[in-house]
């Protein structure tokens, strides 16, 4: 079954020449994607409800009688990115439903399969937007004015303001339940096929503008230039020399220069910073030493730099108690061992973490590359994951 299913989406935004996706938010892959899922859900006679935020839900049973258990992730993928990446966790949980009603569980409680909007960030730029918005993290009119590449605001490309925080909705869940699938190779070097999450590490991005003297590239004397390629250059550097120091993560994977011309020196060099960490101290004094860093190399330049943070989500530890529960519901069900892992990947459990006991589930990824046309995993592995994400549900809902 889960071959079938998988089938069914691989192809959607996929680019022949790389094997890499291009799902963004409210584009046409996506919508296509958004239309699978409400397919899914009519299969199974599940209603399909919307948060006004651009998440969907997919219920069986009725939300309103309340503790619903929800499952699911995220439809959306970086420019370039692998297939699993959150489409794992919504095509895993529609087969946990059927997996469940296969076996004659009766759910005592609601079960809903969700596909959260913009997790990625990658098309306005604040990660986990519809998780955000449900919970109240992020002005919906905020969100409404943020704007994309194309110059599009969330607002036309929604059709409408986000709705903002639901708490009505938020009240009706009991749990939260994410399948993904792992991004690193931790189960791969334990050889297990599904892992349980203990973490989240802190993570954030911040955007560097670097502004300098835009001038002619050949009668510009280099004594006489205000570079600004030059601070971020060195910033680049500094950034990855400041991570290693500390055991933390630094990547400056996205720039855009003004005016970006093969013979002209640049004005604005504009660079994105994803800095991460095990505890927020090690965060705080990443960002410090690549702020310093980068300000004393623009006074050498004559440049100046400004930093403005974009998004910070701090460190989740996930529920101690649901996460023991979880996996030994898990390795009852399925006789697997059930490692515990922390991740440094964001997500929209972690979002969820603040407002409700909320889980994750690893499925193993061979390559343990992510975010790129090689994140892979086995299609037995995928199963296994199905059989856990059945197992958790059952153990939250069926009790
Ligand atoms: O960037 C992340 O950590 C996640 O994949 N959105
Ligand atoms: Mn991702
Ligand atoms: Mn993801
Ligand atoms: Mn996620």
């Amino acid at each position: 079954m889960f071959r079938e299913l998988w089938d069914e989406i691989a192809p959607i935004g996929r680019d022949p020449r790389t094997g890499g996706y291009l799902r963004l938010a409210w584009t046409e892959p996506e919508r296509e994607l958004r239309e699978w899922f409400a397919a899914q859900a009519a299969r199974r006679g599940m209603p399909v409800t919307d948060d006004g935020n651009g998440n969907l839900f997919a219920w069986l049973g009725d939300p309103a009688d309340g503790g619903a258990v929800l499952t699911g992730s995220h439809f959306d993928s970086v420019p370039q990115g692998g297939g699993y990446d959150g489409p794992l966790g919504i095509v895993s949980a529609f087969l946990a439903v059927d997996t469940l009603l296969a076996r004659d569980a009766r759910p005592r409680r609601p079960i809903g399969v969700v596909a959260f909007a913009e997790e990625e960030g990658g098309r306005f730029g604040v990660p986990c937007l519809g998780s955000r918005l449900l919970t109240g993290a992020l002005d919906p009119d905020r969100a409404a004015a943020l704007v994309d590449r194309d110059g599009v605001t969330l607002a036309a490309a929604l059709g409408a303001r986000p709705a903002g925080a639901d708490p009505d909705l938020l009240g009706k869940i009991g749990a939260f339940v994410e399948l993904h699938v792992e991004q690193g190779r931790a189960l791969a070097e334990v050889d297990a096929p599904v892992g349980v999450a203990s973490a989240i590490w802190p993570h954030g991005r911040w955007r560097l503008d670097f502004t300098g003297e835009g001038n002619h590239a050949g009668t510009t004397l280099m004594a006489d230039r205000r570079d600004p390629m030059l601070t971020y250059a060195f910033t680049v550097l500094a950034a990855n020399k400041e991570a290693r120091l500390r055991g933390a993560h630094a990547t400056m994977g996205r720039v855009e220069v003004t005016p970006n011309a093969t013979n002209a020196v640049p004005s604005l060099v504009r660079g994105w910073l994803d800095a991460r960490a095990a505890d927020a101290a090690t965060l705080d004094a990443l960002l410090g030493g690549v702020t310093a860093k980068a300000r004393d190399r623009a006074g050498r330049d004559g440049t100046a730099v400004s930093v403005t943070q974009e998004s910070l989500t701090p460190v989740v530890e996930f529920d101690n108690a649901l996460r023991g529960r979880l996996g030994a519901a898990v390795a009852a069900r399925t006789g697997l061992r059930v490692p515990v892992l922390p991740t440094g990947a964001g997500h929209d459990a972690g979002v969820l973490s603040g407002h409700l006991p909320t889980a994750m589930l690893f499925v193993r990824n061979p390559t343990g590359v992510s975010h790129s046309p090689a994140e892979t995993a086995g299609d037995d592995d995928c199963v296994a994951g199905v059989e856990a994400l059945a197992a958790a549900l059952g153990e939250l809902a069926c009790d």
